[in-house]
């Protein structure tokens, strides 16, 4: 009973961390902190840009998890560090994101099925704080995401 109880505790206990820890990394994470993307936005990092306009970059992804793996992300952040974040005013470029993403899976040749996912927070892994859509294809993808 003994065991039990110090288990339970050690498991409530586990979770307080992990709930801890989460804020603690969205409380830091979201600082509003210029980020990677900046640099890349600016070409003082290299990338390897997909698509480009006024408003929207689009560059392979470093880490790729998919044979297509491009981000798409704003040129001008304007707040939206995450998609939580988004408000009225945004409306207009968080669209064209998203046209700016079928254009990507349109030039990567992956029209006949692609995936766009955005991560918003810690929760949901997101690990830079400059609002970005993931464009991913050229395999079968999985359902349900991970
Ligand atoms: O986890 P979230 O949704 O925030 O996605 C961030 C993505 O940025 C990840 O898929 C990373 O692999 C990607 N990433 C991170 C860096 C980076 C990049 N993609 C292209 N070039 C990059 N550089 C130069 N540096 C990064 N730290």
């Amino acid at each position: 009973r003994g065991f039990h109880f110090r288990r339970t505790l050690f498991r409530m206990s586990a979770i307080n961390n992990e709930e801890a820890a989460a804020q603690a990394a969205a409380a830091d994470a979201d600082s509003g902190a210029p980020t990677i993307f900046d640099k890349i936005i600016a070409k003082e990092i290299p990338s390897t840009i997909v698509y480009e306009d006024e408003k929207v970059l689009a560059f392979r992804d470093i880490s790729p998890q998919a044979p297509v793996h491009v981000l798409v992300i704003p040129k001008f952040r304007d707040g939206l560090t995450q998609l939580g974040k988004a408000e009225a005013r945004h409306e207009e470029i968080l669209g064209h994101l998203l046209y700016a993403a079928k254009i990507v899976a349109e030039k990567e040749g992956i029209l006949d099925g692609f995936r766009v996912v955005i991560n918003s927070g810690p929760t949901a892994c997101q690990s830079v704080y400059h609002l970005h859509l993931h464009v991913l294809g050229g395999r079968q993808m999985k359902w349900p995401p991970g």
